[in-house]
This record gives structure tokens, C-alpha cells and sequence, in this order.
């Protein structure tokens, strides 16, 4: 049996509609459509643009259907963010997580409950977007009296299309508000004023949410009446369903962000892990991605923004080669560091960086990016050693996906500063592991979660980097 299937992936940078045909021995995605997502600006902060995501996304599925019925459709987009609803409708235009509120959010958190205590409850790296923060800004603001409903984005989207309200159970773990156990902390929303009510059912991936209804395929044009499923609707817990390892693996879901980890059969939140800030959040199938967020391409992106800004005509291919070029050594910045987090000049926040600590700044393009790339590969060196050494895990090779992996020099550097064989790919993991997850529910994919990355490792062609001696 054959399943074809639509995934839409929503990263922060851009979105995407993939169609893929899945059986228990074959694997082909083909992709619809990909557009740009960029956070808008207006009086009250930073937002995103979700009907025209949705919009766009949608189009891409109507465009998927006309190539033969889809059997299913379903979302995964980046963590945390979320509109609320009153009475079934959107109330106002769902904030991104880069808007500075965040950091008001943390102030009031931290007033309420110590950070440890909320580590051992939730088991979520000190992250300035969590959903707990926000919504703590939500309720001095007095959003949450008005407020009946919240979805997670991808919970939005799967009710604009079916009608019904579901909470996805991987997203759900990075709003801090799920027990490690995987249920919602009412105790905690308690202290916080957030009433539970708000709160959807929770329901793991591979759900049937529902069809696509009338009103949407109608609008957009859908041919047939593909189920809307659930899948690891957070995008990383789709991209390590994606990852193509094996034991003793670790893994970068490398775009916007960087997440940096390992696959447990449980939670570990430790004293040691809490030093450490890693995070725990819900996987496919109860495991678990014990992982940090190191701030990733995020601040190479940002930084071609800065010169693009300053009418600097820049290309990510040629920076990359003059990077490369670079034989002398550069200094490292701390690629965890919350100075890197808001949008921003971050060639001058590095200078600043540098300056602050005594030590010379990278000078040139070329310098600024080379540095960003060690700066990374280093802090993901840092972080899978404590990986290993907090889970008791060992780590014989690091498996890299997600547009990171197209960088070649940063996959290079990667191997060199961790010492570890690193392979690249592939660039989709998170689309795959969405569509996957997607098959297996419509029993046309294999069952478990090795044999599925199996099946990714058949049909991919991936890219290995050996370490080089220093
Ligand atoms: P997200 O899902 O967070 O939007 P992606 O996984 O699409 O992110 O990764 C986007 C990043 O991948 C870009 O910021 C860029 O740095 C990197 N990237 C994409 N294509 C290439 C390429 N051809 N060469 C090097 N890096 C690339
Ligand atoms: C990656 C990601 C990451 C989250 C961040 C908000 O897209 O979902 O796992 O921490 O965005």
C-alpha cells in the first residue's frame, strides 16, 4: 500500500508544502510549495502573519490535491507560539516569539516561582519565549479574562481546517505548562491565573483530528477530503523523527535554531541538567529529546539582514567560501548567550561581545562569519558532551539535518570541534517526519520509530564529514 499525503512545515524563516508518496519501502516528497515567513511589526510588537501563512499553506494543499487524492494533511510548525480564542475566533494577531515581551514575561515568571522548581516540573531549558512567559504578559495585560480558547499554531490551523480543538502533545511540552508525565499542570496555571479551561485536549501524534471541512475546501479549492492527522506537530519532534540514526547517535536540527541533543527513553530533569539548561521535551511515540537551544543559523541570518540593511549586496554562497577561506584562528563566542535572541545588528552585538570580555573582535565579513560558524560548532561540542555525560548516553556520531546540514563548512567544523563523524542530512527531516508519521497512522509506514529513520537512511543520500586532527 502506497499513502499520498501532504505535509505542511512552517519554520520561522520560511514555510513549506511537501506531498509524499510513503510505503513500507519507499519514500518520495516533492515539494509544492515553500514561502517566506517573516514576523511583522506594528504598534503593540512583533507578529506573525498567520492568515497569510495559513492562506499559503493551503494553497499549496489545494495544489498537492490536484495531483492525485490526498489521504491526509497535517501541520508542524516552530514551538511556543499560540493565538487564544473567544468563542471560536482569533482574538487579535498571534505575537512571535522574538517580540521583546518575553523578556517582561521571564521577570513575572521568576517572581512566582524559582526557576528550579519550575525545572523540576516542566523540565524546560530558561528560554526567554516559552509559552508560560508569554502568557503571563497575556494576563497583566488582562488577555486572559477575555480569552476562552488557545491553540498552539499548528492546533490553529488544524481547527481552521476541521472545526475542532485539539492540543498536540509534543507542542504542548514547550509551553512549560505539561507535567513531566505529559499532562497539563493545573496546580502550576493555578499560580499563574491561567485557567486550564483555556487548555485543549491533549491527543499524541497520529490522531485523526478530522476532514478537511466544507468551508476550506471549498474556499481553497481541495480536491477530495483528506483527514486532517495529528503528527509531532512541534517541528523538531517531527525533524528527530527524520533524523537517520541509529543507537549511539546524536542530533542537530540545524535552521533558525540549533537543536542540539539526544533521544531518552525518559525525562532528565536533574540538578545536573538544570546547570547544564538542557531541555525535555515530548517526542513521538512517549520518547523523549532531551536537548538545548543553541541560537543557530539565526545569527548568520540576522547579520546578512544587518548588511542588506546597510546596502551591502551579500550571498550566503560567496560569505560561506570567504569563511572558508579563513586559515587563521578566530575567537568564540558563547552561541547561547541571550544577547542573540532579540532581532538586531548582531555583527555589533559580537564586537560587543568580545569588547566586553577584553578579547578582539572578528574584523570583515568574512572574519564575523567564520566566527559565528566555530562559535557554533563549538557550543554544539560543549553541549554533546554534557548530553552524554548528564544521560550516561553514549555518542559515537552526530547526525545533522534541516538547512543547516547544507553547510558544508559548518558540518566540517562540527566534526572537527566535537571529534565526532558527522552526517548531513537530509535537508527536509522535518517534512519527512511529519509525513511519515502521517503514513504509519494510515498503516502504510513501518511501525516503529527505527525502522521508519530505516527507511530515511534507504532513500536518502547523505554527506559524511570526518573529523580533521587540530
Ligand atoms: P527553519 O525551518 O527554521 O525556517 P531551515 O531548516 O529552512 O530553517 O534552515 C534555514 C537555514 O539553512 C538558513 O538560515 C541558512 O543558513 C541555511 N541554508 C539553507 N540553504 C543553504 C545552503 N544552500 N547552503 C548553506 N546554508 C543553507
Ligand atoms: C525550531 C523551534 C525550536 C523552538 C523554537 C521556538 O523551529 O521549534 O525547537 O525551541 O523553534
Amino acid at each position: 500500500m502506497t499513502a499520498t499525503v501532504a505535509a505542511i512545515d512552517l519554520g520561522a524563516t520560511s514555510g513549506r508544502v511537501v506531498r509524499a508518496e510513503v510505503s513500507r519501502t519507499s519514500l518520495r516528497l516533492d515539494e509544492i510549495a515553500r514561502f517566506e515567513n517573516r514576523p511583522v511589526r506594528v504598534g503593540d510588537g512583533l507578529h506573525w502573519s498567520v492568515l497569510g501563512l495559513y492562506d499559503q499553506a493551503m494553497q499549496g494543499v489545494a495544489t498537492a490535491s490536484r495531483g492525485g487524492a490526498l489521504a491526509s494533511v497535517a501541520v508542524d510548525s516552530w514551538a511556543v507560539d499560540y493565538g487564544l480564542l473567544r468563542l471560536g475566533s482569533l482574538l487579535g494577531i498571534p505575537f512571535s516569539y522574538r517580540d521583546d515581551r518575553t523578556m517582561r514575561g521571564l521577570e513575572l515568571v521568576d517572581a512566582v516561582i524559582p526557576q528550579p522548581e519550575l525545572y523540576a516540573r516542566c523540565g524546560l531549558q530558561r528560554m526567554p519565549f516559552t509559552t508560560i512567559n508569554q502568557l503571563a504578559v497575556d494576563r497583566e495585560r488582562g488577555l486572559l479574562e477575555v480569552a476562552d480558547g488557545l491553540l498552539m499554531l499548528p492546533d490553529l490551523f488544524g481547527y481552521w481546517m476541521t472545526g475542532r480543538m485539539v492540543a498536540e502533545a509534543t507542542n504542548a511540552s514547550t509551553t512549560g505548562l505539561l507535567r513531566l508525565d505529559g499532562t497539563w499542570d493545573a496546580e502550576l496555571m493555578a499560580r499563574f491565573g491561567i485557567p486550564v479551561s483555556l487548555m485543549a485536549e491533549l491527543v499524541e501524534p497520529g490522531t485523526r483530528i478530522g476532514p478537511v471541512d466544507e468551508t476550506a475546501r471549498t474556499h481553497f479549492g481541495i480536491e477530495g477530503a483528506p483527514d486532517v492527522l495529528a503528527v509531532g506537530s512541534h517541528d523538531t519532534a517531527s525533524a528527530v523523527v527524520g533524523v537517520p540514526m541509529g543507537p549511539d547517535a546524536a542530533y542537530i536540527s540545524s535552521g533558525t535554531w540549533s537543536l542540539v541533543g539526544i533521544e531518552t527513553a525518559a525525562p532528565i530533569a536533574t540538578g545536573e541538567a538544570l546547570d547544564a539548561q538542557f531541555t525535555n521535551e515530548g517526542g513521538v511515540d512517549g520518547r523523549n529529546r532531551f536537548l538545548k537551544n543553541v541560537m543557530g543559523l539565526w545569527i548568520l541570518s540576522e547579520s546578512m539582514r544587518t548588511w542588506e540593511a546597510a546596502g551591502e549586496r551579500v550571498g550566503l554562497p560567496e560569505l560561506l567560501d570567504a569563511a572558508a577561506r579563513v586559515d587563521w584562528a578566530v575567537p568564540v563566542f558563547d552561541p547561547v548567550d541571550d544577547t542573540f535572541y532579540p532581532p538586531g545588528n548582531m555583527p555589533a552585538r559580537i564586537e560587543r561581545w568580545f569588547g566586553e570580555r577584553g578579547q578582539r573582535a572578528p574584523r570583515g565579513r568574512a572574519e564575523v562569519v567564520r566566527c559565528i560558524l566555530e562559535s557554533l560548532a563549538e557550543g554544539y561540542a560543549v553541549t554533546l558532551r554534557d548530553a552524554a555525560r548528564i544521560s550516561g548516553q553514549r555518542i559515537e556520531r552526530v547526525h545533522v539535518v534541516g538547512g543547516g546540514s547544507r553547510n558544508a563548512l559548518l558540518c566540517q567544523l562540527t566534526a572537527d570541534r566535537t571529534g565526532l563523524p558527522v552526517v548531513a542530512g537530509p535537508v527536509e527531516a522535518t517534512a519527512i517526519g511529519n509525513v511519515l508519521v502521517q503514513a504509519r497512522t494510515l498503516g502504510a509506514a513501518p511501525d516503529t520509530l527505527e525502522e521508519l529513520r530505516e527507511l530515511v537512511r534507504a532513500t536518502h543520500e547523505l554527506i559524511e564529514y570526518r573529523p580533521r586532527s587540530r
